[in-house]
């Protein structure tokens, strides 16, 4: 299997002089992590990967070759060209000016342009036209992160069967923020991200989150974070990105790490050193970590002299306004606490701007005293989890906001609430003040949960969910109604002597609508039942839920039979309509009301009174409110119905109550038992399943949907049914 990457840094970065191409390698939590996975699985097994993205740069045609092969060479890469001006409105544009603050909670902070949603739509384009380029049978595609959430469902359309992975590196927002986009982005941003098989998080509040958005925003509900798909099951999971422990715990014995070690302690001077390094960003919370520093040398002059902040800010996106400001802001918070407090020995904070080379990053973090890392949203943070795989013989002491995904993992932490700067000043001095004893105790425990499922185990099992996903998918597949299978059937059709077709209605052979009485046969549906039933030897059967006042109305001028109200009432050709049983309707007045408070209590909602059945419909109503009430109405019938003869289920949007003993495979028998030698049943509901039961082997039973079902096939959707009958009958 070859794995194929998608993501917006290549693992390298180029520059150009004078013609020249220099190849850096990119840093980065996710890069960096999953090249070490990467260069570990070339060496232990004969895995191929690829790495598709974008190299940093715009080239002359002339170097855009040369370029190519370096990359593939040395790289596995694949670098995506994009035109510089388009790569400005994407990445500076819509990534970073909307989604990125949007989804890290800072709405005030988003812009929302057309110009610039319509640039990421293009460059997601772009990607899925490189992607399908370097795609090969038995590649596995993996795409991370924001920059490409409609890169799944544009690669799905052209690919329907390619395994699609995809790793969300930020936050996912609350419903609530996430509804701030317009009403057609956030639409196309869940529909393209469900293009993936696999969706991943960080933590379960952000997998929670996604789903209640796809549910509220498109109306799929999930079952375990499966969500049930026209064409396929796509599972949504929370796998929290690891780091190569054993990469930084061995980074720590390197002689380049040690001298650096030696120097600053040199430099320190017997100094307590906190320690912190982030990208230049505004949801880092480096303003509110000074603030709070600030307030902790105002209350603890006992602590004056005998501690630094090494603060370091890593240069990012200086073409952003926001970033520019804050870098500002910065700047003069660090000067006017140094001037407050500082003295001519002692400079509270030492502030650098820049990046850090590997081997000086191990040494601040092997002698940080303290790491302080205050994020006022972050994805996951991997600084925290590197931190504490550096502190090889177990002190130091992480300070970590409770708004970073790493939180949910390293517990033992002190956990602050980055917007209380008081709350990091008090445990700025609690881990001061925290014994060797305690600080080894809780970092053991943190190290033991870093080593077990580190970056490796991550990819693992990202990877292995991804093909289980597949596996269950191809299950459903098998199932499958194929040409050759259409073929036999076709054959067996025109050998029969006597064929019997038995069709439900809504979903199977015209989409759910709004309103029950909306979904009125048009004359093309009329058109093709009349002529099945007028095929030689042919007996069509509607099968439906519906009331037989609707089906007389609409199929009445028709020669066919009828089941109505699921198996209640039934009429045979040139027969009258007739109840299959004696059945009461006094437990009807009873549950009635019980039906109407949940139309009071759930706008949108209504009752449907059919003769022998009542059904509450919620198809137009909030759909998150209405599950939740429709949980609590299924256990009210529970109650109510406890010494009543009648059966309670829910359907597509629907609860429905109805006399017990009564559905349509047991009113279906009234047909099956008669002499026929080639029989064919499509459903797409619950309802269908009691007939697929009691159908023969033979018969040929089929499921709408790629869901669980007793039928032999599955079709994809109503319009693949419509298709196969017109085939029978030779009608295009
Ligand atoms: C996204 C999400 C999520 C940083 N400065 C230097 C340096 N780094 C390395 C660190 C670490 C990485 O960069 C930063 O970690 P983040 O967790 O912030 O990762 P990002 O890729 O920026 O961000 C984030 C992450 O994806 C992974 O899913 O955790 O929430 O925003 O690995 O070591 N490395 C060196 N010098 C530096 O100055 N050598």
């Amino acid at each position: 299997m070859r794995l194929v990457i998608v993501s917006n840094r290549l693992p390298f970065t180029v520059v150009e002089k004078e013609n020249v191409l220099k190849f850096k390698e990119s840093v980065g939590g996710l890069v960096s992590g999953l090249k070490a996975y990467l260069d570990a699985l070339k060496n232990i097994s004969s895995s191929e990967y690829s790495w598709i993205g974008w190299p940093g740069i715009s080239v002359d045609d002339g170097l855009k070759e040369k370029l190519r092969s370096q990359a593939l060479s040395e790289y596995h890469a694949y670098p995506v060209f994009v035109p510089q001006e388009i790569m400005e409105d994407f990445y500076n544009g819509f990534c970073n000016k909307t989604v990125w603050p949007l989804f890290h909670y800072f709405p005030f902070l988003t812009v929302y342009k057309e110009d610039l949603w319509n640039q990421y739509r293009k460059v997601n384009e772009i990607f899925r036209d490189a992607v399908m380029e370097v795609l090969k049978p038995g590649d596995t595609v993996w795409i991370h992160d924001y920059h490409f959430m409609l890169l799944p469902g544009l690669l799905r359309e052209k690919m329907p069967h390619v395994p699609i992975g995809f790793f969300l590196h930020i936050p996912f927002p609350s419903f609530e923020i996430f509804r701030l986009l317009p009403r057609k982005w956030r639409k196309e941003i869940l529909e393209g991200v469900l293009g993936a098989d696999l969706i991943g998080f960080h933590t379960q509040d952000y997998t929670q989150y996604f789903l209640r958005c796809v549910l509220r925003i498109l109306g799929h509900e999930h079952s375990m974070g499966e969500i049930p798909l026209e064409d396929r099951v796509v599972k949504a999971d929370t796998l929290p990105m690891g780091v190569d422990f054993q990469r930084f715990c061995d980074a720590v014995s390197n002689p380049d790490v040690q001298n650096e070690m030696e120097k600053l302690k040199k430099t320190l001077n017997g100094f307590k050193l906190v320690f912190s390094i982030d990208r230049l960003d505004y949801t880092k919370g480096i303003l509110n970590r000074l603030q709070g520093y600030e307030i902790f040398l105002a209350k603890n002059p006992e602590w004056h002299r005998k501690v630094v902040l090494a603060l370091v800010v890593v240069p990012s996106r200086t073409e952003v306004e926001q970033y520019q400001q804050m870098k500002k802001q910065i700047d003069e918070l660090v000067g006017l606490i140094n001037g407050r407090f500082g003295s001519i020995d002692w400079t509270p904070i030492l502030y650098r701007y820049r990046f850090l080379p590997f081997s000086s990053l191990i040494a601040q973090y092997c002698s940080g005293d303290i790491a302080l890392i205050t994020p006022l949203r972050d994805g996951m943070n991997l600084v925290a989890k590197e931190y504490i795989a550096t502190r090889t013989d177990g002190t130091g002491v992480l300070i970590l906001s409770e708004m970073a995904g790493a939180s949910k993992e390293l517990e033992e932490a002190i956990i602050i609430n980055p917007n209380h700067t008081e709350e990091i000043a008090e445990a700025l001095k609690d881990a001061l003040e925290m014994p060797v004893e305690e600080q080894i105790r809780r970092n053991r425990i943190m190290q033991e949960r870093l080593q077990r499922y580190d970056v490796t185990e991550w990819v693992d099992d990202f990877v292995s969910k991804l093909i289980l996903i597949k596996e269950e998918q191809k299950r459903y597949n098998a199932k499958l109604l194929d040409d050759r299978i259409k073929e036999q059937m076709l054959e067996n059709f025109r050998r029969a002597k006597r064929r019997l077709i038995l069709l439900d209605y809504d979903g199977t052979l015209v989409p759910f609508a709004a309103r029950p009485e909306l979904a009125k046969p048009g004359v093309d549906i009329l058109e093709l039942m009349n002529r099945l039933s007028n095929y030689p030897k042919t007996d069509v059967v509607l099968t439906s839920g519906r009331d037989r006042n609707t089906l007389r109305n609409w199929f009445g001028a028709l020669n066919i039979s009828f089941i109505a109200e699921h198996g209640v009432w039934i009429k045979k050709k040139n027969e009258e309509w007739r109840l299959t049983r004696p059945l009461n309707t006094e437990w009807k007045s009873r549950l009635l009301p019980v039906l109407e408070a949940y139309v009071d209590r759930v706008p949108g909602s209504f009752v449907e009174n059919k003769e022998f059945s009542i059904v509450w419909h919620y198809r137009n109503s909030d759909p998150e409110l209405a599950s939740m009430r429709a949980k609590e109405l299924m256990d009210d019938l529970v109650d109510f119905t406890a010494n009543i003869d009648v059966q309670v289920s829910k359907g597509n949007k629907v609860i429905e109550v109805r006399n017990a003993g009564i559905n349509k495979g047991t009113t279906a028998l009234h047909f099956i038992s008669e002499d026929y030698d080639f029989m064919l049943a499509i459903g797409d509901d619950w309802t269908d399943e009691d007939l697929f039961r009691i159908l023969p082997d033979e018969a040929y039973s089929i499921k709408v949907r790629m869901t669980p079902s007793r039928a032999r096939f599955n079709l994809h959707n109503h319009y693949e049914v419509i298709s196969l009958l017109k085939y029978l009958i030779h009608i295009s």
